[in-house]
């Protein structure tokens, strides 16, 4: 265990960190928001950084531990940070979303992100919520098991946490303040990177290259997080079979495969056992979007070095070949929707699958792309020269000036929500057909209330309005359950016979595949404002996001507790 920390502190340089010897204890982090000058593809800029550090620290605790992390912004913009894929039982004013959960944290001010980790342990990432600043301000969430549990998998020789992100030669915040200005689609990444990386197949690159070292016939476990702004990710290693054995950090019944698919905000582990009879040898492993759509995207690759340790470690390696991976071609959904039926919860009586077989409340959400006006005085450069925007059941979630859970805490809510988020799309139609000729969205800032404890379930349709495209769907406060999925319009009077109620993959980020449908299950047994929105940045920033209201049980356990005296204020 000491072996471990001191491998993932030694790759991420980790200053500020302490590893206490117990389980159950408070880990406390500080996290500077500060400005670095970072370059990438000869491109140096000043981006916004924690601790000075790209990728930003990694936080390594045990399932039942609180973390206390103190951020400090000495930057000039706003931020918050979330904990992303941490159930936040209780403790939804450390969630994080802006303007949802809390306030930003301002220039010169402070807020300690203060929660517990409840039966969860895997791989999860933390970010920024605010804007786009997530494009540098991320690092990865390693949670161990508790203190002598064993992984229901062998017990690796080593544990590598590998980051996926998009690197902008430009100033991000600039590229979406010009989108939603002009009305087009934002200027996309110049590179993807692993680690931070973007390798030797981009210019002026071939010294960033994430390299991973490994000896002969040993088990590594791969801790892969895409944190990538707004690309859905195949990742391969060339020569190399990977197991997945967790997602999302919940256990899956493991599978092999060559390549996998990681949505943005998806985390996946997979053991890579290096081959015995490899020494001196090098691979590549690469990452490289898989999108369909009308959208122009980053197609380019990143790739890092699998390097095999050679028998004498003082001797230069001697690199005899070195192969690249095949992965999927950028559009190909089959590999897609194969591979994201095999995850599977691990389901046995350690871990259980503890779906929902009943339901109470009921949703059904179309999700995806529309238009907003141009102003009257402005040529907009999106389709018939309007604006591109995106809603949920035709609204556009406009974002408050104050934050949703303290406006409903303190009983404040009159002019910063609605209660009335349509469970329905206003209008029917063939949703994967030829789109609606009004394809004009409507707006509002409204949640949808929940009573304590509820079964939900909630079908996700994806639209073809504009091309058909892969959403990534984040829950908030909550792990669901993929109970179905399919393609065209979901028939609620044939789907639901055959939902997987047994072993259905369990996670808080799932695709809803390009002109289909996913069916989740969730219970809401978690009092607070609960963001539900698409992972890929500029379809939130268009409004691809509404919010949960989950109302307070009536036992005193069941209740959300007070917000922190150093709540920030808006
Ligand atoms: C970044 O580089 C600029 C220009 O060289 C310099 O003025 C600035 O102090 C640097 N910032 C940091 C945080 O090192
Ligand atoms: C975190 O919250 C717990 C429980 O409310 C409290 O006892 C503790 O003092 C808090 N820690 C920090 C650093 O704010
Ligand atoms: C977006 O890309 C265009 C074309 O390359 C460029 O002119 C513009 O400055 C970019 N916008 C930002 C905000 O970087
Ligand atoms: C790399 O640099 C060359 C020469 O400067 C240029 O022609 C090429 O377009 C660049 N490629 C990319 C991907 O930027
Ligand atoms: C790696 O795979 C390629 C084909 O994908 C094959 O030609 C090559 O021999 C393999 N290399 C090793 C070391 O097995
Ligand atoms: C990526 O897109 C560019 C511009 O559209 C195109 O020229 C290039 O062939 C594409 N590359 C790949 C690998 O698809
Ligand atoms: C490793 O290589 C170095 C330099 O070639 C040599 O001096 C040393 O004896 C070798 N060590 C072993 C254990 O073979
Ligand atoms: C994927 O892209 C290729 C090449 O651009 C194209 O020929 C093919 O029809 C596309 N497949 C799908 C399913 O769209
Ligand atoms: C899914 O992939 C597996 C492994 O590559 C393959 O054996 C299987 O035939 C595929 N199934 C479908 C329906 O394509
Ligand atoms: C264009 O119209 C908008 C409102 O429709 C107004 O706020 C803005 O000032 C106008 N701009 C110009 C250049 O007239
Ligand atoms: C919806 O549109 C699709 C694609 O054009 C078509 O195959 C399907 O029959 C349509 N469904 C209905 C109910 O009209
Ligand atoms: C920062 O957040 C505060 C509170 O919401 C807001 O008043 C202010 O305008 C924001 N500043 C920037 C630069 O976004
Ligand atoms: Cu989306």
């Amino acid at each position: 265990m000491v072996a471990l920390l001191l491998a993932l502190s030694v790759l991420f340089l980790l200053p500020e960190l302490t590893y206490a010897e117990h389980a159950g204890i408070t880990r406390h982090y500080k996290f500077v928001i500060q400005l670095q000058n970072v370059t990438r593809l000869c491109h140096t800029k000043s981006i916004v950084t924690v601790n000075g550090q790209f990728p930003g620290p990694t936080i390594v605790a045990r399932e039942g531990d609180r973390l206390a992390v103190k951020v400090v912004n000495h930057v000039q913009n706003n931020i918050t940070l979330h904990w992303h894929g941490v159930r936040q039982f209780r403790s939804g004013w450390a969630d994080g979303p802006a303007y949802v959960t809390q306030c930003p944290i301002q220039t010169g001010r402070t807020y300690v992100y203060n929660f517990t980790i409840i039966g969860q342990r895997g791989t999860l990432f933390w970010h920024a919520h605010f804007s786009w600043q997530r494009s540098t301000v991320y690092g990865p969430l390693v949670i161990l098991p508790k203190r002598g549990e064993p992984y229901p998998f062998i017990k690796p020789y080593k544990e590598v946490p590998i980051i996926f992100g998009e690197w902008f030669n430009g100033d991000p915040e600039a590229i979406i303040a010009q989108a939603l200005q002009t009305g087009g689609g934002p200027n996309v990444s110049d590179a993807y990177t692993i680690n931070g990386l973007p390798g030797p197949l981009y210019n002026c690159s071939v010294r960033d290259t994430f390299k991973l070292s490994v000896k002969p016939g040993k088990t590594y476990l791969l801790r892969l997080i895409n944190a990538a702004l707004n690309d859905n990710l195949f990742f391969g290693i060339a020569n190399h079979t990977l197991t997945v054995v967790e997602a999302d950090a919940v256990y899956v019944k493991p599978f092999h495969t060559d390549n996998l698919l990681i949505t943005p905000g998806q985390t996946i582990n997979v053991l890579l056992k290096s081959n015995p009879h490899y020494p001196n040898a090098a691979f590549f492993m690469a990452v490289r979007p898989y999108t369909t759509g009308l959208a122009t995207f980053d197609n380019s690759t990143a790739v890092g070095l699998l390097e095999y340790q050679p028998p004498n470690s003082s001797h230069p390696s001697n690199i005899l070949q070195l192969f690249n991976p095949s992965l999927p071609p950028l559009n190909d959904t089959s590999f897609a929707t194969n591979y994201t039926q095999r995850l599977r919860s691990l389901a046995n009586a350690q871990f259980p699958a503890n779906v929902p077989q009943t339901v109470d409340k009921q949703f059904f959400f179309t999700v995806g792309m529309g238009l907003d006006p141009c102003n009257k005085n402005q040529t907009c450069q999106g389709p018939i020269g309007a604006k591109l925007s995106a809603s949920i059941n035709n609204v556009s979630f406009v974002q408050p000036i104050t934050a949703l859970l303290q406006a409903h805490f303190f009983g404040k809510s009159d002019g910063v929500y609605d209660t009335d988020f349509p469970n329905n799309p206003p209008f029917p139609f063939n949703y994967t057909g030829a789109p609606p000729n009004n394809m004009f969205v409507g707006h509002g800032t409204k949640v949808a209330v929940l009573p304590f404890n509820a079964s939900v379930e909630v079908v996700l349709q994806g639209i073809s309005i504009l091309g058909t495209e892969n959403h990534p769907f984040h829950l908030h406060g909550f792990n669901f359950f993929v109970v179905g999925q399919g393609f065209g319009n979901y028939d609620p009077s044939k789907d639901p016979s055959s939902f997987n109620l047994v072993d259905p993959l369990e996670g808080n980020t799932f695709g809803v595949p390009p002109a289909g449908w996913v069916a989740i299950r969730f219970r809401a047994d978690n009092p607070g404002v609960w963001l539900m929105h698409c992972h890929l940045e500029a379809h939130t920033s268009w409004g691809l996001k509404m919010a949960w209201l989950v109302l307070d049980g009536r036992l005193p356990n069941q209740k959300l507790p007070p917000p922190p005296s150093d709540l920030p204020k808006c």
